[in-house]
């Protein structure tokens, strides 16, 4: 029965998971995963990431991720469960943004490895640079305003790519090199992105950048899925001749490279283009249609969905990607996630089980009263100097600020992801926070939505061997619908939704307007809110 492998290269580890689908079989195999800092010790990481002095400087390194494909390869080979032979097709994910610099010759030195020794060994002159950026580098500040000015402004470039200049995003990291290191940057011959480089790796050969993560460089056009040739020219010269092409997600790269069948005993199965890690989550979570968005409640907190057109968000924050399955996706992030909810639990001594429990006994809507979290630097909106921002909180009653600060949270996830005009029928909840339904009811009641509770597991992985499955079927003359490509392997947990309660969700509907009004006043652009507030209490006559 045949068997598709998924892989997910995130920031701190790799992932695989295997599937087996036949007709009604649908089952997961097995799924490993190895941590870098933990398995490959002598690369020298901290969480995936190396060490630098500069705390905006991220990078991390394309020999170690090599490496870890090799012992992956090996682990899932070695494992009884899998018969090697089945395997039919093989993608991945990556975490999006990072870029890999290869010098001439990789490309040849990967289609004729020798399979009796182990790929790191064999990859000494690949690189142009030993490093790869990736998403959590900050340090293009100056390169994202070159490129804005260059561009026509940050607007325009949101308009045409998706996003405005965007620090961890590829095109300013390339340009940061190209300036930086002259020498290094004629050196390299293609820049891959983590996931396309992943994809050379296994097939031994160049391999194409899907639309997904393609969007998130700032080189992409979204109208045309493919380069955007003025952006390209401003970003570096001589970048055309260095971009792998853009293909569409299930595109075949090729087979599995002649070293890894002889090494590890694998058939010659379709490597499929990898995407980027937010794209394949879009399938992991089964959102494989516009109507219904994804909320991960992690340490940050974000919030996406698939969409039928490439609406932009306007205040410049969310960014527009395209999907795997076609189409496009929303994605806005917000920082003060978990990490926000935990400083107030904390503040008043509550174990998680004592914030739900705060967070049952206040009333729906604060009295009007705002909470803006911002302990942390805010990405949504744009916050650079932390301070949470309390109007009319009683910061001293545990249940009121418990309250308050999960109610800033989603009002702003339903303000500041309005903007991908997505009529949300249902949210599909996961990451840790998703626990615990007392806040998934405020969630619920903020966007007017049942909320659906899925097993909290790696929905990028699952999505990028679920796209295996989608792409092989779709080269064999099936085009699978993606309802059945997910069928059997997404589903909510058998529980009662979390459906909105009515009073709630007018309140918070006139809520809206009134976090509005605070944020506006925090950020330094509107007048005291305190007329907001207090229409907001006349009109939503509650138990105060
Ligand atoms: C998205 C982003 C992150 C990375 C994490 O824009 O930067 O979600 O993809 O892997």
């Amino acid at each position: 029965m045949p068997i598709y492998i998924g892989f997910d290269a995130s920031t701190q580890s790799l992932s695989a998971m295997a599937l087996r689908v036949e007709g009604a079989t649908r089952e997961v195999v097995c799924a490993h995963a190895l941590s870098y800092d933990e398995a490959l010790p002598h690369h020298g990481t901290r969480h995936g990431v190396l060490p630098s002095d500069d705390p905006r400087v991220a990078a991390s390194s394309p020999l170690m991720w090599a490496e870890a494909l090799d012992l992956m390869l090996g682990r899932l080979s070695a494992d009884p469960r899998l018969d090697r032979d089945q395997v039919r097709a093989i993608s991945g994910s990556g975490q999006q943004h990072g870029s890999v610099y290869l010098a001439a010759g990789a490309l040849d030195t990967l289609g004729t490895l020798d399979p009796a020794r182990p790929i790191a060994a064999q990859l000494g002159g690949c690189f142009a640079r030993p490093v790869a950026p990736i998403w959590m580098d900050a340090s293009t500040g100056p390169q994202c305003a070159e490129l804005a000015a260059a561009l026509g402004g940050a607007d325009a470039v949101a308009r045409r790519t998706g996003s405005r200049p965007t620090a961890r995003f590829t095109g300013p990291q390339i340009r940061r090199f190209a300036t930086a290191d002259p020498a290094g940057y004629a050196r390299t011959a293609h820049i891959h992105l983590v996931s396309s480089y992943h994809a050379a790796l296994l097939a031994g050969r160049q391999a194409p950048v899907d639309p997904g993560d393609g969007a998130g460089t700032n080189l992409m056009d979204l109208a045309t899925t493919d380069w955007w040739p003025a952006a390209v020219q401003a970003t570096a010269p001589g970048l055309e001749a260095r971009l792998p092409p853009v293909a569409p997600s299930w595109t075949t790269v090729g087979p599995l490279s002649g070293y890894w069948q002889a090494r590890h005993g694998f058939p010659p199965a379709r490597v499929v283009t990898w995407s980027g890690d937010n794209p394949c989550s879009l399938v992991g979570t089964g959102l494989v249609r516009e109507g219904r968005v994804a909320v991960s409640l992690g340490t940050s907190d974000t919030i996406f969905g698939a969409m039928d057109a490439p609406r932009v968000d306007p205040i410049g924050t969310g960014h527009v990607f395209g999907a795997p399955m076609g189409g496009f996706m929303g994605l806005t992030c917000f920082a003060n996630g978990s990490l926000a909810r935990d400083r107030v639990r904390q503040v008043h001594g509550l174990d998680w089980e004592g914030f739900a429990e705060a967070l049952r006994h206040a009333p729906a809507g604060s009295g009007g009263g705002i909470l803006l979290p911002w302990f942390v630097p805010e990405i949504t909106p744009v916050v650079p100097e932390p301070g949470a921002r309390a109007y009319g909180v009683d910061l001293d009653d545990a249940a009121r600020h418990v309250r308050a600060v999960v109610e800033g949270q989603f009002l702003a996830m339903a303000r500041h992801s309005a903007w991908m005009g997505i009529h949300v029928g249902a949210i599909h909840a996961t990451g840790g926070a998703a626990a615990n339904r007392a806040l998934l009811q405020v969630l619920a009641d903020v966007f007017d939505a049942r909320v659906l509770r899925f097993e909290v597991g790696n929905s990028a992985c699952l999505g990028a061997a679920l796209r295996a499955v989608h792409a092989d079927a779709r080269a064999s003359g099936r085009d699978i619908p993606w309802d059945e490509v997910i069928d059997g392997f997404v589903a909510p947990l058998a529980e009662p939704p979390i459906v909105p309660v009515p009073e709630h969700v007018r309140r918070y509907a006139a809520l809206r307007a009134v976090h509005a009004a605070c944020e506006a006043h925090a950020l330094g652009h509107g007048p005291d809110p305190a007329a907001a507030q207090e229409r907001w209490r006349r009109a939503v006559p509650i138990e105060n």
